[in-house]
């Protein structure tokens, strides 16, 4: 296992006793992998850059809310004028920690638990407690510590009612091909039902294909075929799986399907496509099942 930069609490925390700590980021920079020994509340308020989270990359804008765990391993890249309001807090060792438990998701809660889009009119609406939580954190006295957890915790309760709330307001075009985009490249190992996803999301299936279809030219299960067809050429040529692991990690669970569909659309079987390019590598640098994870 390689090193990440880690991030520590007495860098940003003001003192020892504190428990909550606000950094926020009129411009984040790409910011390199890492992770932290505290938790990290994004309200992402305006711009737009790619968050990598673990091993997924999720394209980020205005609106974006995400509860990073400590040890989860996270960064940005390509970010334009991405703007951000970092909450830091010690999950852990929180004074009001049975009460603000209840507004948080679980540690062991998946990616997709953990980040949800709100209106950007609720952002303007949280910025005052952001500011006041700012200033009180930076205190090191006890009874600040404590006003800071209380902020912190009206801070979590509305972003929980926030959620709860019937959304029935239509994201805009591009926020719904966003949305969709990030779901889409998620999948690729996965199934995908675009049904579900519509009522999921609270969208119209019919206009979003439509959307999509202008936007891409192809069908939504023409493109996801091609990511995955994508990802299936990349791992023929550089890694030494076996056809039937190389389907599975491209969301097939059929690998005589795989071959197929493979075959049809790009004149090969996926052994001739992988004997091409081996006939140029050397094969003491393919990646194996047991040496290395796949590269995304
Ligand atoms: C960085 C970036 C990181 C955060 C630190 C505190 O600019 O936002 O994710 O952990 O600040
Ligand atoms: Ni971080």
């Amino acid at each position: 296992m390689h090193k990440n930069l880690r991030l520590y609490k007495q860098d940003y925390f003001i003192s020892d006793i504190n428990t909550v700590a606000v950094e926020k980021r009129e411009h984040q920079d790409p910011f390199p992998l890492h992770d932290h020994d505290f938790d990290e509340l994004v309200v992402v308020s305006s711009g737009n850059g790619l968050h990598i989270w673990n091993d997924y990359i999720y394209p980020i804008t205005s609106g974006d809310i995400l509860y990073i765990n400590y040890d989860d391993v996270h960064g940005y890249e390509s970010v334009n004028n991405l703007k951000l309001d970092n909450i830091l807090y010690t999950r852990e060792t929180l004074f009001l920690s049975s009460i603000i438990e209840k507004y948080l998701p679980k540690h062991s809660a998946k990616h997709t638990e953990r980040v949800w889009r709100i209106q950007p009119s609720y952002i303007k609406q949280l910025q005052p407690l952001i500011e006041q939580l700012a200033i009180e954190s930076k205190k090191n006295n006890l009874a600040a510590v404590h006003l800071s957890e209380a902020l912190f915790l009206q801070f979590v309760i509305l972003l929980d009612r926030i959620k709860q709330q019937p959304n029935d307001i239509q994201p805009t075009a591009t926020h719904q091909l966003d949305i969709l985009f990030t779901v889409l490249h998620n999948s690729i190992a996965t199934s995908f039902n675009f049904e579900m996803f519509c009522k999921d999301h609270n969208l119209a299936a019919r206009s979003l294909s439509r959307l999509f279809k202008n936007q891409t030219g192809m069908t939504i299960s023409g493109y996801l075929q091609k990511l995955r067809l994508c990802k299936a050429m990349s791992l023929l040529r550089n890694t030494a799986y076996s056809i039937s692991i190389i389907s599975a990690e491209c969301g097939y669970d059929d690998s005589n399907y795989f071959s197929a569909v493979f075959k049809k659309e790009t004149d090969q079987t996926p052994s001739q496509y992988r004997a091409k390019f081996r006939d140029q590598t050397d094969n003491s640098s393919l990646i194996t099942k047991t040496n290395m994870s796949v590269p995304q």
